[in-house]
């Protein structure tokens, strides 16, 4: 094995025991006697813990002492997963743990699958943002991340008779990696009105007055680097009663009942992470939940930066802030308000510090996921912020008239407030008139923002404005982690593991593609990964599927923009066309397991059906004799971070089949092919781009392309629209009640046929169809496979989110790393 780095870590396999031992005895109170898997979790859990505070401690005290610029990742979803494995691969001592827990009579999975994951995310946006701070802190860049602290993280899903049941997410029984900072606490006002004075200047001042008080209590998390000892911080904010823990009054006057209401809805505000992804619903706590969490957060940083006692002006210098989407929107309002009101700056030098502080990430094109608030709701809780608003928004729209004259369509247009029944307020909008940049996250996808959604405010702020950052992903937890036997072979032909830290290092295994032994051992890691989910499906859904076959996955959120229901029509086309065939045509066919997995929103009917169908083909496809080995369909309850840890390793092929110009980037393609699986997929986000690295040879790509998309909508809502044939073969037998009641599948096929087909289905799937055939022949093909899957990893270094996150440093936030003296 080679040298691995070591970060103040345990001195040796007895010292980790030690600290095991002691913190059972103590912190846990337990004898070694009755030491289950849980209580060796937990201590093993604790003594890594006690590792990171220390350098976390030392990481603060050196960013504070160096003063120099601090960048703030404001996110309402973190989806961070489990940290134990991620924690002792850091510092690098995993080995240690795994001979100390084998003395203690424990194997190291079995204790790192004790942790419940932190599921504070919906998909994409929350995983992003956790591989962020994987990064940041790897490269030893000086950032917090501020979020909420849900007590319930997105719900568990059970798949019952076929269909999705949500199960609450209580997580935080017992969370060895939360430090709670009761001494660190913001009082958040909510309601009441505004009243102005005159000073003796003549000046006006506003005041906020009245209303009511909800606490935040910060809940501190380390996030450690990477082969180093910077440890960041990620501050979550938890809801309380501010007046304690009872009101006493009440309580004494025998008013008990509304003296826990009042303490409960205040812990209603951080009580759950809202399961939707990409549908707003406008709900008051979730605007409440915003600026709770802004509020909190923009107090906090402010509060620190006052302690340097610089001038305002150099906030900017000191302070950079990324809103993650437009969620934390209000928090470009929150610090003109504190800049103005509070610390009585003229209007104009506040406003820019704040363009200057804050940038804005936009992570999708859907209309129904773009935010907006109905006015009437603004002026009720937060009746200040409306009122900032309105006048951002007179000083925007004014610069907006002298510079195109008379063009009163254009400035109803870009107003931020829409002027329908009720008003909104345009959240996108007022995030990029309060930023200095606006970026999307994958080149199409900057591209399609500049000339659709934001076109108007391209010519208005000029192309400068707006800039492209294709996301990226940790290849600590998707690569080393989560496959650790492919990161020790390429750690072989690499030299070392410095492709971990220099992605971009994994281009010297292309150099082996013909190396016997190196294919041999890639192809054994490979069948491995797939011996191990096979296990795991038969576990958990019952179903018993061959390794040897083609291994193909598409799990993420449901959606219909994702089109899961491409897949499935396709799956159904397969086994038609397979039952068709004679026992001996059968023969020759290629095993395939069709794997899904994901969580529908709860109130999404139509991912729901297609859940149901997926589970109603599967009950039939795998009990029919015929079939055998020849077509499995299993879909995967409860798809998280951990789950994908195990199957992201297993695919041989995945899929990411979005219609053209939907999918702001994807991630998990990124992930797939870093882990030596291949690429189904439409022209479509990241595909793109991965197709570029890769080259055309090495992905299956098919589909009508973005620039198509409107005309072939606009046939279908004017010309005649005829479905595929073979599409309405798949309907017919689905009519049929082959796969049960056809009721409860009549949505998803009216969709297609009679209601438009909006996300294109019956457009693609004849390519669709045509490409897996492709993939099949290829597949055949086992060494051209490898070939492909080698190269393809070879060229994924520019997928690293450290390449990312240094773009946004140098492009957007304008920090630097803080050298770190005992490096690993
Ligand atoms: C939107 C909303 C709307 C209000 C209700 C709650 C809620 C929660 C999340 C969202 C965000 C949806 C946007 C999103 O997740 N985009 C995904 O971002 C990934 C990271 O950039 C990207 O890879 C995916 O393509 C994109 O869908």
């Amino acid at each position: 094995a080679w040298l691995k780095h070591q970060v103040n870590g345990f001195k040796d396999k007895d010292g980790f025991e030690e600290n095991v031992v002691r913190h059972v005895e103590t912190t846990l109170a337990r004898s070694m006697f009755n030491c289950d898997e849980h209580a060796a979790y937990s201590a093993c859990a604790l003594a890594f813990r006690d590792r990171l505070i220390l350098e976390w401690n030392r990481t603060q005290q050196r960013q504070t002492f160096a003063d120099s610029k601090r960048l703030y990742y404001l996110s309402l979803e973190f989806l961070m997963g489990r940290a134990l494995d991620n924690a002792m691969l850091n510092i690098g001592q995993k080995d240690v743990a795994k001979a100390g827990l084998a003395e203690l009579g424990f194997r190291i999975e079995d204790i790192i699958e004790q942790e419940h994951d932190a599921a504070l995310g919906n998909g994409g946006l929350g995983r992003l943002a956790a591989c962020f701070l994987d990064s940041l802190a790897s490269l030893n860049l000086p950032a917090w991340g501020y979020g909420l602290r849900y007590r319930y993280g997105i719900f568990k899903q059970e798949i019952i008779d076929g269909y999705q049941v949500e199960v609450p997410d209580y997580w935080l029984d017992f969370n060895p990696w939360e430090f709670p900072r009761h001494d660190v606490t913001v009082d958040i006002q909510f309601y009441g009105h505004v009243n102005r004075t005159q000073g003796e200047s003549g000046k006006t001042t506003a005041h906020w007055e009245g209303g009511e008080m909800v606490r935040a209590v910060a809940f501190d998390v380390p996030i450690p680097g990477y082969a180093t000892t910077t440890t960041n911080n990620l501050r979550l904010w938890s809801s309380k009663a501010a007046s304690g823990e009872f009101d006493f009054q009440k309580f004494n006057s025998g008013d008990y009942e509304s003296s826990v209401a009042d303490q409960q809805r205040a812990e209603t505000i951080s009580a759950v992470l809202y399961p939707n992804d990409n549908l707003d619903r406008g709900k008051e706590l979730r605007l409440k939940q915003q600026y709770f969490w802004v509020a909190a957060s923009l107090y906090d940083i402010v509060r620190r930066f006052k302690k340097a006692k610089r001038a305002w002006s150099e906030f900017p210098e000191q302070v950079a802030i990324q809103l993650n989407d437009t969620h934390p929107t209000l928090a470009i309002v929150e610090l003109q308000r504190i800049l103005v009101d509070l610390e009585g700056l003229e209007w104009d030098d506040a406003w820019n510090i704040v363009v200057n502080t804050f940038g804005y990430t936009n992570h999708t094109v859907l209309p129904e996921a773009l935010e907006k608030w109905s006015v009437g709701l603004f002026q009720h809780l937060l009746p200040r912020h409306l009122q900032i608003i309105y006048d951002i928004n007179l000083f925007f729209l004014q610069t907006v008239e002298r510079a195109f004259p008379n063009d009163r369509e254009l400035l109803a247009r870009v107003s931020i407030i829409e002027e329908s029944q009720p008003k909104m307020v345009r959240m996108a909008f007022l995030a990029i008139v309060g930023s200095h940049k606006v970026n999307g996250v994958a080149e199409l996808h900057s591209d399609l923002i500049k000339t659709t959604i934001f076109k108007d405010f391209v010519s208005i702020f000029g192309p400068d404005k707006f800039t492209n950052v294709t996301n990226g992903i940790t290849p600590r937890r998707w690569l080393h982690q989560a496959n650790p036997r492919l990161s020790d072979l390429i750690a072989t032909k690499v030299g070392s593991y410095d492709f971990l830290k220099d992605l971009t290092k994994l281009n010297k295994i292309e150099l082996s593609v013909n190396d016997k032994q190196f294919r041999k051992e890639w192809a054994e890691i490979k069948l491995a990964n797939k011996v191990r989910l096979a296990k795991h499906i038969q576990e958990s859904a019952g179903v018993t599927v061959n390794p040897t076959s083609l291994f193909d996955v598409q799990v993420k959120r449901i959606h219909e923009y994702k089109r899961q229901q491409l897949n499935i029509f396709g799956v159904i086309h397969r086994y038609l066309t397979l039952k068709a065939m004679s026992p001996e045509e059968r023969k020759k066919q290629l095993p395939r397991v069709s794997i899904f997995g994901g969580k529908a929103a709860p109130g999404y009917w139509m991912a729901k059906q297609i859940i149901h169908l997926i589970n109603s083909v599967g009950v039939v496809v795998n009990n029919d004799a015929d079939i055998g080995d020849l077509l499995k369909v299993v879909f995967l309850e409860d798809y998280n971070v951990s789950k994908a840890e195990i199957i992201t390793p297993a695919s041989d092929i995945s899929e990411h089949i979005s219609t053209a110009g939907t999918e702001a980037s994807g991630t998990s393609n990124m992930k797939f092919v870093l882990n030596g699986g291949l690429i189904i997929g439409t022209c479509d986000g990241a595909n793109i781009e991965i197709t570029r690295e890769i080259g055309e040879n090495n992905i299956f790509l098919f589909g009508n392309l973005a620039e198509d998309v409107e005309d072939l909508r606009h046939a279908h809502t004017y010309g005649s629209h005829t479905i595929d044939p073979d599409l309405a073969k798949v309907f017919a037998t689905i009519e049929q009640g082959v796969f049960g009641s056809t009721q409860d599948f009549s949505g998803m096929i009216t969709a297609v046929r009679d209601h438009g087909d909006f996300y294109l289905v019956s457009d693609d799937f004849h390519s669709y169809i045509e490409t897996q055939a492709l993939v099949d022949e290829a597949y055949r093909d086992q060494e051209e496979w490898i070939t492909k899957c080698i190269t393809s990893v070879s060229r994924m270094g520019f997928f690293s989110s450290d390449r990312c996150i240094n773009e946004y440093a140098e492009g957007i936030w304008n920090i630097e790393p803080l050298h770190v003296e005992r490096d690993a």
